[in-house]
């Protein structure tokens, strides 16, 4: 796909977009995916003056709101925008979707389909940019994107929040500090924000959609600051300290192949990336698991930050042939799931291919 025919379609998308239209943001349900979804929704205000009348943050394999997105979007939208979510397992939905007018889809997840149509809009980095995908959050692509069709300056904290949640913030060192500038504080404040947001994300999921909202309203970082937000993140990081403990004392170290498996027990599953990436960047040389049993189901995320491993194919030929197992995302970061009776082939099969990259 040539960029500038695809910066013609996007600004197509954004042309259209009238005050006739009801549209609708989905978005990953992460610090990356709300910010994303932030900075599209005050870009779609500013063209059309409307707030979208449907907003919904989805996690992979979450059945029930995939239902229910699938109900509620032909009776209220007619334009749909996506956000953060990886398009292999997405867009296998979008055929269900094709009632909508247009469909836009911002995302930097690896893929396989281009999607790009007649009616579907598709942008990822890898047609803009040079940069490696996972180096680009979506939240600064949206904010790049619609940067340039109208004046979004002002939110430039929200893409600040997107880019320390996915782990890009060395990438993007010079934007934070001018960002922080422009805002009259510091890049530490603004972790502090991120630290927030996860937080809520994390432990009480059910006010994760109230985050969206605060985060569209608020004109500058500090009208984010809710006490009842700021306690979460005492808790948040109260848990996220014991994990890491808990971690470091259950750890299966295999020198050989730079290789390290952490396992943690807890009720905030999706504390995992947290942890994960606080114990992988002290160690960018090593491949790094974790994992988690939840109900019949293993859950692991990966980290590997030298390029050396793409954790991404190593999950995916970890789970080859496990029904009922999904396995994706970035060279240096991915994550998926198995049932558990399958624990060992899971095993097996990872100690495989990094086998094969060791030469063992
Ligand atoms: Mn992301």
């Amino acid at each position: 796909m040539q960029k500038k025919f695809l910066l013609e379609k996007f600004a197509g998308f954004c042309g259209s977009l009238s005050q006739c239209d009801n549209v609708a943001i989905v978005h990953h349900n992460d610090a990356d995916g709300i910010s994303s979804a932030a900075i599209t929704a005050k870009a779609v205000f500013k063209i059309t003056g409307k707030k979208p009348v449907l907003v919904y943050g989805f996690n992979y394999r979450n059945k029930a709101t995939e239902k229910k997105i699938l109900e509620e979007l032909p009776k209220k939208a007619n334009k749909l925008i996506i956000v953060d979510l990886a398009t292999d397992y997405y867009g296998r939905k979008l055929g269900k979707v094709d009632f909508m007018d247009a469909i836009l889809i911002i995302d930097h997840h690896e893929f396989n389909l281009d999607l790009n149509s007649e009616k579907i809009v598709f942008i990822h980095p890898k047609f803009l940019s040079k940069k490696n995908s996972s180096a680009y959050p979506a939240s600064k692509l949206c904010f790049d994107l619609f940067n340039r069709i109208l004046d979004l300056q002002a939110a430039d904290w929200i893409a600040c929040i997107g880019i320390i949640g996915d782990n890009a913030k060395k990438h993007w060192l010079g934007f934070l500090k001018k960002t922080a500038q422009r805002n009259k504080t510091t890049i530490k404040e603004i972790e502090g924000l991120e630290r927030m947001v996860s937080a809520v994300g994390v432990m009480q999921k059910e006010k994760f959609g109230e985050i969206f909202w605060v985060l569209f309203k608020a004109e500058k970082i500090r009208d984010c600051m809710e006490k009842k937000f700021l306690e979460i993140k005492t808790e948040f990081e109260k848990e996220e300290k014991r994990l890491e403990k808990e971690a470091k004392n259950g750890v299966e170290d295999f020198p050989r192949l730079e290789l390290e498996i952490y396992n943690i027990k807890t009720n905030f599953p999706t504390i995992k990336s947290q942890i994960v990436n606080a114990i992988s960047n002290k160690k960018p040389k090593k491949t790094i698991i974790i994992w988690e049993a939840s109900g019949n189901n293993i859950r692991f995320s990966a980290r590997r930050q030298d390029g050396k491993v793409h954790v991404n194919r190593l999950l995916e030929k970890a789970i080859e042939g496990i029904p009922n197992s999904n396995a994706g995302g970035h060279i240096p970061a991915a994550a998926g799931g198995i049932p558990k009776e399958y624990f060992k082939t899971f095993r097996k099969q990872l100690f495989e291919e990094l086998e094969k990259i060791y030469g063992g």
